[in-house]
């Protein structure tokens, strides 16, 4: 542990095998305190929300990946698709709340052509060109190369013409091949996921990315996973934030395995931190950790609790106990309980209000 301080110390990258050290390490709170300096570097007293929508266009899915609780077949009860119409509605509904993005991902549905989703961003982005358009995930953006016929940089450029503006960091899972045909053998391969980041970024575009952890990966997966993010990041810049995902098992094909614990959440956090030298924030997405341990990973190195969220249904589905949104308020005073100063940002960073008391 004080060979990879120093190394922290110094600034310098840390190797696949002090990663894994990390996570088999109990010394919780000298990783914290490594992670949290490394957080001050990056964002000093700041930890960022932002006041979003997430919109979920449809739940039918011909992937129908194991660890999903969402993702329905056409016939099955409880499944839907918006029609451009009711997509517009539901966005529109949310901009007297002051929302500056919308955050729209939905499943890989069997029959909806490219021009639907073409539409409903043209939409959206024609009312109100002000609020920032961040939508499907690259598993998404495979899927639409393959309705489509076209390469993944012709479908960004019709996307971004459109008026899509960054790429939200799902789909990601772990990338790694034979672990992804046993969780989601029907969507992207990891090098599809991972190639339209990579053409993304050239074309200009901010994006995320994520880990789904605890499900059948082991140690060396996930550092092997935040590698290959890293490696993306420091040949074609572009990662905004990255996001880990702890599984939530229920009602999902992988329902016998438990839910992470606390420890291995905030772990993850700091890991990622360190690791991921060059990505400058690391988001405690609120609704899958809980709020209570998305406040205490603020002092293990993540800078952000994403935002109002409004209706969440992709991890409800998977029954997460916390609300479906929350207020702006309430997003204020956790993190001000937490001893830092809230700051409402765009999705892409850019500041746009401080909350200092
Ligand atoms: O790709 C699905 C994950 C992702 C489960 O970019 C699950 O700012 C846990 O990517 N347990 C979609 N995770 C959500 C996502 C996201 C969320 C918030 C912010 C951003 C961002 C991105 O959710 C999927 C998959 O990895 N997921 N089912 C589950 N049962």
């Amino acid at each position: 542990m004080e060979s990879i301080a120093d190394k922290v110390l110094q600034g310098q990258r840390l190797t696949r095998e002090e990663g894994i050290f990390l996570y088999r390490s109990h010394d919780l709170l000298t990783l914290g305190e490594l992670a949290r300096r490394q957080k001050k570097e990056k964002s000093g007293s700041y930890v960022f929300f932002n006041v979003n929508r997430h919109i979920n266009l449809s739940n039918v899915c011909h992937a129908r990946c194991q660890f999903c609780a969402f993702g329905r077949d056409q016939e099955d009860p409880g499944a839907y698709l918006m029609t451009v119409e009711e997509a517009f509605q539901f966005g529109a509904e949310a901009v007297p709340f002051g929302i500056t993005e919308f955050h729209i991902v939905s499943a890989l549905h069997p029959d909806m052509g490219l021009d639907y989703y073409l539409e409903i961003i043209s939409r959206l982005h024609e009312a109100f060109p002000s609020i920032h358009i961040q939508a499907f995930s690259a598993a998404e953006i495979v899927h639409f190369t393959r309705i489509s016929g076209l390469a993944p940089e012709e479908v960004l450029k019709k996307l971004q013409a459109a008026g899509l503006a960054s790429l939200p960091g799902g789909g990601a899972e772990i990338l790694k091949d034979d672990l992804r045909q046993k969780i989601c053998p029907n969507k992207a391969s990891s090098e599809e996921w991972l190639e339209v980041h990579r053409v993304a970024h050239k074309l200009g575009m901010k994006t995320n990315c994520t880990m789904l952890y605890g499900h059948l990966e082991s140690i060396e997966d996930r550092i092997d996973h935040l590698l290959q993010l890293r490696r993306l990041q420091d040949e074609s810049p572009g990662f905004k934030a990255f996001i880990p995902l702890p599984f939530l098992p229920d009602n999902t094909g992988l329902e016998h395995i438990r839910r992470t614990s606390a420890v291995d959440d905030i772990k993850t956090i700091a890991i990622s931190r360190l690791m991921l030298d060059n990505i400058d924030h690391v988001k405690a997405f609120w609704i899958m950790l809980g709020l209570p341990v998305a406040q205490i990973s603020l002092e293990f190195g993540a800078d952000d609790l994403d935002g109002t969220v409004i209706e969440e249904r992709i991890m409800h589905a998977a029954g997460v106990e916390t609300k479906k949104g929350i207020t702006q308020d309430e997003l204020i005073q956790w993190i001000r309980q937490a001893g830092y100063i809230p700051v409402e940002r765009d999705t892409v960073y850019n500041i746009l209000q401080k909350y200092e008391s």
